[in-house]
């Protein structure tokens, strides 16, 4: 396809981009991370929505190269944040890993070397797999998860709520974070929502993980999250994903 043609040579020709979204402390607002989130600007096209060609780039295989390319992006400018803002030492940056990628043998030593060139604290890193991915081939996807703590760097399960885990898989899967679907957030019905996100919540609280609430849109949810005791979120509400620059310059407020 054409999309795959093009996508061939937005790296070498520096078409890729990653913008930030921040995610915060919902009681307190404090900016305790930041999600990357990848762009593509083309010479003479609009923008192509991530939907569109990530799964563009996995079918081809491009999202080795490109996935690759994110993650070294994305340490590379945590560790300038951490430099710049020493009082932001801890900011954690969390990149989307895609399926392929994930189960890439290369993928472990890719990893590891991006740390190491880059400098940037393992500890600091988050990778985030959807929970359709972790479901789909369970046992391989836990051992390779295994392989990837054994880095320092922490996992968060992307989407939680979409994808059909049982509570033993969750039990058995070594994760550090869960991140509830938007549309939990955004959902149509307040009270059986409420009722989910309260399970997600104590699930959370029992396997001793961090829990995100994505895609708060208003204020009411803000409220509504922190009250049934949510502890992080992230959605148009705070912040929109924004260019590095722009990231910066919002950061620079907070420290
Ligand atoms: O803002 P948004 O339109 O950026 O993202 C749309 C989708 O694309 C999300 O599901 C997100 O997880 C995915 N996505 C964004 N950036 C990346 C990336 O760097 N790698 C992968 N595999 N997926 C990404
Ligand atoms: O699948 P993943 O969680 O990685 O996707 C992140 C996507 O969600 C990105 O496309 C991002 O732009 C989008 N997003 C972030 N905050 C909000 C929000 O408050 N509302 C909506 N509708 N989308 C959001
Ligand atoms: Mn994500
Ligand atoms: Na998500």
């Amino acid at each position: 396809s054409r999309i795959a043609q093009d996508l061939r040579y937005a790296i070498t020709r520096n078409e890729l981009a990653l913008h930030y979204q921040p995610i915060v402390d919902l009681t307190t607002a404090e900016v305790i991370g930041v999600e990357a989130l990848l762009r593509w600007q083309q010479q003479g096209h609009a923008e192509r929505p991530p939907e569109l060609f990530v799964p563009v780039a996995e079918k081809t295989g491009l999202i080795i190269p490109i996935g690759a390319w994110a993650l070294r992006e994305a340490c590379r400018q945590g560790r300038r944040w951490h430099e710049v803002h020493p009082r932001l030492g801890d900011l954690s940056v969390a990149v989307n890993i895609s399926g392929r990628q994930l189960m890439d043998h290369r993928f472990p030593g890719t990893v590891r070397q991006i740390l190491e060139e880059t400098g940037f604290p393992a500890t600091s890193l988050v990778l985030e797999i959807t929970e359709s991915i972790l479901v789909a081939d369970a046992e391989s996807a836990a051992d390779r998860i295994r392989t990837l703590r054994d880095l320092g760097v922490r996992i968060s399960i992307d989407d939680f709520g979409t994808g059909y885990s049982s509570l033993a898989h969750l039990r058995d899967l070594p994760v550090d974070i869960v991140k509830i679907d938007q549309s939990f957030a955004l959902g149509g019905s307040a009270e059986v929502d409420a009722g989910l996100i309260e399970a997600i919540l104590n699930l959370g609280y029992a396997l001793g993980l961090d829990v995100v609430a994505e895609g708060i849109e208003t204020p009411e949810q803000a409220d509504r999250l922190r009250a049934l005791g949510c502890p992080l979120g992230q959605g148009f509400y705070y912040c929109r994903p924004m260019p590095p620059t722009a990231l910066e310059a919002y950061l620079a407020t907070e420290a």
